[in-house]
């Protein structure tokens, strides 16, 4: 039996039907409805076919688009479509009817008489309500303008969270008014000596109203108490002095890097040299106030504050500041998240979000770690590094990325189950979230071609049921391959991967 090609929708819907024929996109089609999901739909529309299609009022004529929201119509970030003589598309809430924009614009195709849509009647709403990515902003800085096309690039694929990076040993990203000299002096470096930056206080909003009005939620991390090297350079007395790790020298030799120095930028890829003083409490002093003044910033429910790679850390002195940090986070009013190492720790805040990043089939006691937040109240998102890392080469001789978790193609990053992962209730699953580290990445150039076509695949397990019929790596890889004409129209210099059927159409 030959099987029809399945449609070009990435992720894949709950549940899609074709009808014959198809409906013109012509210089008479109007959008009716919500004017704000309306300018999404027609800026890109714009974008990819030239043709500005006008908002307007009153009865739809055949060919129009009418948008809708119906809170009775299905579960949170729900929408119906159909394309009929008339296009509709019903959202549960507006992040419904923004996700029926995105799938009507995949549908969105030029044929010999134009361009048009497939006629459809689609069903869906997501598996996972958080669904991720994270872009690493403290190894290489990216402007403003990049973050936005990220966040751009995140929500056409249904995407809801963006996890920013804003702190590590090479670089501080954010203005702080109680410390004003990270902004100064702890900002200045980046990994391989690249230029520094850093966000105003006016430049972080624009980029959560941009992420809010993509209905994508910032999730902001200052990483501590490690990757804590930067502060440094502005505040001596808030860090101990860089500790080495055998894997950080073997590192260092292998690729010509310098060892950290204290009161020095550190431009390398090392990881675990550095701490806050935890002990001291004028530490706390600046982690209440740095928190304090982030989370005025953020809307969101969540702050990441890291906790991952401690490696020159005792486990008391660990135990101490996490349980103390996740306290202060629930405090200020969030949900703390930290990275799964901070498992270890018995009294972590009751509910704190871990995020795992060990790999598909757990090592030692990475799922007993992880597990541990949902026996304290929270739970779980899954970024397992042999398949959602980003930052992964796609083959040993692929000239971005790193390979310590393996290297990873789109079957890789598609072929495991987020809710088999660990021993825990399918109900810990928060979802699903791709990093990006840059280590190896310096411009929004080298993002694309790491993250496309992989966080395709990811979104697909975030968005997409275990169960559907399109959830096979030879459907998703010609789904991907139909992305193409949109990554180019959108500007995305995807990685052609050859196991991907890029086509034209
Ligand atoms: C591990 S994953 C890290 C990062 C590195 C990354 C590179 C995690 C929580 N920590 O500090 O950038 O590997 O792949």
């Amino acid at each position: 039996m030959v099987l029809p090609d399945p449609l070009p929708l990435v992720p894949a819907p709950l549940s899609a039907i074709s009808d014959a024929g198809r409906t013109r996109l012509s210089d008479s089609t109007r959008v009716i409805g919500d004017a704000s999901a309306a300018a999404a739909l027609i800026e890109r529309v714009a974008a990819r076919c030239g043709i500005r299609i006008p908002l307007v009022a009153g009865e739809p004529r055949p060919g129009d688009v009418v948008l809708r929201l119906d809170a009775t119509s299905g579960p949170a970030e729900a929408y119906r479509l159909r394309v009929g003589d008339v296009i509709e598309i019903t959202g549960a809430d507006a992040a419904g009817l923004f996700y029926g924009i995105q799938t009507l614009l995949q549908l969105l195709r030029e044929d010999d008489e134009g361009w048009g849509w497939q006629r459809v009647r689609i069903e869906d709403a997501p598996r996972f309500a958080y669904r991720g990515m994270m872009l690493d902003v403290a190894r290489h800085f990216f402007p403003v303008a990049e973050v936005k096309a990220v966040i751009d690039r995140a929500a056409a694929l249904k995407l809801n969270h963006v996890h920013l990076h804003l702190s590590d040993d090479q670089g501080w990203r954010l203005h702080i008014d109680s410390w004003p000299l990270l902004s100064q002096m702890s900002s200045v470096s980046s990994a391989n000596g690249d230029q520094g930056g850093c966000y105003s206080k006016d430049d972080y909003r624009e980029i959560v109203a941009h992420a809010a009005s993509r209905h994508v939620t910032i999730v902001p991390e200052i990483d501590l108490p490690g990757h804590t090297h930067a502060i440094g350079l502005a505040y001596p007395e808030l860090v101990e002095d860089p500790v080495m790790n055998d894997h950080l020298l073997a590192d260092a030799a292998r690729l010509g890097q310098a060892l950290p120095v204290a009161g020095e930028p550190y431009t390398g890829w090392g990881v675990g040299h550095s701490s806050v003083r935890i002990r001291q409490e004028r530490t706390w002093r600046f982690v209440r106030d740095a928190l304090t003044e982030l989370a005025e910033l953020t809307p969101g429910p969540y702050l990441h504050i890291g906790g991952d790679e401690s490696l020159g850390t005792s486990k008391s002195d660990f135990a101490y500041f996490m349980e103390r940090a996740t306290a202060l986070v629930v405090e200020i009013g969030k949900t703390p998240v930290a990275w799964h190492e901070a498992g270890a720790v018995d009294r972590i805040a009751e509910g704190t979000v871990g995020q795992y990043w060990g790999r598909t089939s757990p090592e030692g006691t990475h799922a007993a770690e992880a597990a541990h937040f949902v026996h304290r109240g929270g739970r779980l998102i899954l970024s397992p590094a042999d398949a959602s890392y980003l930052d992964m080469k796609y083959s040993d001789d692929f000239p971005l990325g790193l390979s310590w978790a393996g290297v990873t193609d789109v079957r890789d990053a598609y072929d495991w189950e987020p809710a088999a992962v660990l021993p825990v209730d399918d109900e810990a699953i928060l979802g699903v979230e791709a990093p990006l580290w840059t280590e190896t990445v310096r411009s929004l150039h080298d993002a694309d071609q790491l993250t496309h076509p992989r966080i395709a695949a990811v979104a697909e397990l975030a968005w997409t049921s275990a169960d559907n019929p399109e959830r096979r790596i030879d459907s998703l890889r010609h789904r991907i391959g139909r992305q193409a004409l949109l990554w180019q129209s959108d500007g995305i210099r995807y990685h052609p991967i050859a196991e991907i059927p890029w086509s034209t159409r």
